[in-house]
């Protein structure tokens, strides 16, 4: 059993991840497309190549974020995401650029690509947060098809935890002894991703089906601003994975940029977040993953977790793309 001093001990180094991750990085390479978890690396492809093609920065993030929504092997984002303890799959996501412009959608049901129907939100009502009847209401009107989210794979996983309906988060399940490889950074989570142009102008989307079996109605935090994403003008962006109660709690991703905004690096701000987290939590987040990810307006990455297993996928101005391995605070 961990005892406290173990639990409160801090990882000795970079959280090593075997098979997904490249060196370290290089704190002074710049990137233009950064994104959680090694399935990102699929997303940033998507970003850049609609970058090259001419496309805004939105139109970069957005494109990025559709490739794990429409990914029936992913179960924690859009088609193939695990339901509610109801059996319902509900979607939230949220997209931003660098001059507060922001839309958001939670609690989105038969329709997979919520960050398409959160930048419609953004750009053509007088709001910038939908949800539930109303947001799955709004992305009909403007023509989404709907489909039905749930995949019979997720639904044996959904019977199979009603019989005993606990829930208990778990963090990093891939990396879990006996996970299966093909299992891996595919079992879950949540993607933000961020991109920037060569003048520092910066934009990101976050998008996710949530916490697996959680109660109807949950929101988590990546689509709420200033939680699971942040995005800032001339200082930075931020966006934030694991448990969206902790992350909303310090209101993760506004309090990381504030800290960029205040002089410090990306990775330090990210450090500053969960520290300030664990200060505040202390054992309650035992066992709780929380991880962000930072990139400044410079192109300067940084990304800490509380926990070991968080990967993050960079991608520089050339379209190269490498998976690194995040520093935790805990050992495990
Ligand atoms: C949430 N942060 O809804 C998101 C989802 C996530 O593993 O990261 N799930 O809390």
């Amino acid at each position: 059993m961990t005892s406290r001093r173990d639990f409160l001990g801090i990882s000795a180094g970079v959280a090593g991840l075997a098979g997904t991750a490249s060196a370290a990085p290089n704190h002074e390479d710049r990137y233009s497309i950064v994104s959680t978890w090694d399935f990102g690396a699929a997303a940033n492809a998507a970003a850049f190549a609609k970058l090259s093609a001419g496309g805004s920065l939105l139109d970069a993030v957005e494109e990025g974020a559709r490739v794990p929504e429409a990914d029936a092997g992913n179960h924690s984002v859009g088609l193939g995401g695990y339901p509610d303890r109801d059996g319902r799959v509900t979607l939230d996501a949220i997209i931003m650029d660098d001059r507060g412009n922001a839309g958001a959608v939670a609690g989105l049901e038969g329709v997979v690509h919520a960050v398409s129907v959160a930048r419609r939100v953004m750009e053509l009502t007088p709001h910038t947060f939908l949800v539930g009847d109303g947001a799955t209401q709004f992305a009909i009107a403007q023509g989404f098809p709907k489909q039905d989210l749930l995949t019979a794979e997720s639904e044996t996983a959904w019977r199979e935890w009603l019989k005993t309906s606990k829930y208990a988060p778990q963090p990093n399940i891939e990396n879990r002894a006996g996970a299966s490889p093909q299992g891996s950074a595919r079992d879950h989570d949540t993607i933000g991703i961020i991109a920037r142009d060569a003048s520092g102008k910066l934009a990101g989307a976050c998008t996710t089906s949530g916490m697996a079996f959680k109660m109807h109605g949950r929101v988590g935090d990546s689509p709420q601003c200033g939680s699971g994403l942040f995005v800032e003008a001339g200082v930075g962006a931020a966006t934030a994975t694991g448990v969206g109660e902790e992350v909303t709690r310090i209101a993760g991703t506004a309090r990381v940029v504030a800290s960029m905004r205040g002089g410090m690096a990306p990775l330090q701000a990210c450090q500053e977040a969960v520290r300030h987290l664990l200060k505040l939590r202390g054992d309650a987040l035992r066992g709780t993953q929380v991880g962000f990810l930072a990139l400044s307006a410079t192109g300067i990455v940084g990304a800490f977790a509380l926990l070991p297993g968080f990967t993050y996928s960079v991608t520089d101005s050339a379209g190269r793309t490498h998976v690194l391995p995040a520093a935790s605070l805990l050992k495990g």
